[in-house]
């Protein structure tokens, strides 16, 4: 019997490494990470910073762990951080920023992902006994919540103005940053030349099993390091985590318009069918967010239906679908997923009346 094809639009984390990944990690020269001895890592780092346009890099095992340690190392306890109020930091981080960290995140809204700098500049209230220091300033590009959209250097760099005129410090959890480059046509030093320090994910849409860098000057970098330890991420033949990772930025950029083309084409179809609504302007790069609440079906109901028929999905919050593209999804699937999608509508009378 055959066994149905799954087509899992949950994630780009559920991408699997390429062969040519599995082979580098076969060969990877190999050392004790923790005493800086790993020529691969060392190779990783390296080659991270220089893309990045910064001194130096580290590898960290994930993108929480990134962020976490990147908050740490820009701030001090009980310090005050700006972030955007949909942000993976406050909502999906088990609030490490916190428990942590000892730091009180405040949120501020945005339309589209991108903080208004004129609201950083008033959330920087003035100096008063009352208010904890502020301290830093987070911004997330691509931003999941608001649907893969993009933080433009433009934009960046206004929200960098209002940081360096109160002394404050701009990280960007940059989790999805080469999807922002690769849709803007742009080099990534575009986006990360006005920020101070930023992390970016190898285990994302670049196909890697594991890992995320941390990148900054080399005064950061060593904070960063020293931090990593302390939470038990110091690791020793690391190496068979950083060969995927230089394969991936040496070869897996690149294809990320594919699946930026294929989140447009999702988007295009599901556009019309009836009781769906897409907003268009949102789909920027490899994800596509959607309201069925005008299928009148419940959201499990929903996604148990798309399950029978082999599609994988998640809510990203009620009413509101959220599908994501990567090296596993090919045309064939996006098609399947628009009819699929279009026979529940069809199914529930969507539009007849
Ligand atoms: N995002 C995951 C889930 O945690 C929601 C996903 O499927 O999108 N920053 C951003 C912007 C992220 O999207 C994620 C992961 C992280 C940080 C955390 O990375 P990991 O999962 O490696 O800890």
């Amino acid at each position: 019997m055959r066994t149905k094809e799954i087509i899992d639009l949950r994630s780009d984390t559920v991408t699997l490494p390429t062969e040519e990944m599995l082979e580098a990690i076969r060969h990877a020269e190999l050392g004790d990470d923790v005493f800086g001895e790993d020529p691969t890592v060392n190779r990783l780092e390296k080659l991270a910073a220089e893309m990045m346009n910064k001194e130096a890099a580290l590898l960290v095992s994930s993108g929480t762990q990134a962020n976490l340690i990147s908050l740490m190392s820009n701030t001090k306890r009980g310090e005050l951080v700006i972030l955007e109020s949909e942000s993976h930091i406050y909502w999906y981080e088990v609030g490490g920023i916190s428990m942590i960290a000892g730091l009180l995140p405040w949120p501020l809204k945005s339309h589209t992902g991108a903080l208004d700098p004129k609201d950083v500049e008033a959330a920087i209230s003035p100096k008063n006994i009352h208010f904890p220091e502020p301290a830093l300033i987070c911004i997330e590009n691509t931003h999941n919540r608001h649907g893969g959209t993009i933080i433009t250097p433009e934009q960046i760099r206004a929200i960098s103005e209002a940081a360096l005129a109160h002394g404050l410090k701009l990280y960007m959890d940059g989790a999805r940053i080469f999807n922002a480059a690769v849709s803007l046509n742009v080099d990534v030093k575009e986006l990360t030349d006005h920020v101070d320090n930023l992390m970016f994910c190898l285990s994302k849409s670049l196909s890697c099993p594991i890992g995320s860098l941390v990148v900054g000057t080399q005064e950061f970098i060593e904070k960063a390091r020293k931090l990593r330890k302390v939470l038990g991420g110091g690791m020793r033949q690391a190496g068979i985590i950083a060969a995927p990772g230089i394969v991936a930025l040496e070869k897996m950029i690149g294809r990320l318009k594919e699946d930026h083309k294929n989140a447009k084409r999702l988007a295009e179809g599901i556009a019309k069918i009836d009781g769906i609504n897409v907003d268009l302007g949102r789909v920027q790069t490899n994800m596509v967010c959607f309201d069925i609440s005008g299928l009148g079906i419940a959201d499990d109901l929903f996604l148990l239906k798309l399950k029978k028929e082999g599609i994988l999905t998640l809510m990203l919050a009620e009413n509101i679908v959220r599908m994501v593209t990567h090296r596993g999804i090919e045309k064939n699937h996006i098609e399947k997923t628009i009819a699929a999608i279009e026979n529940i509508s069809n199914e529930l009378h969507v539009g007849l009346n």
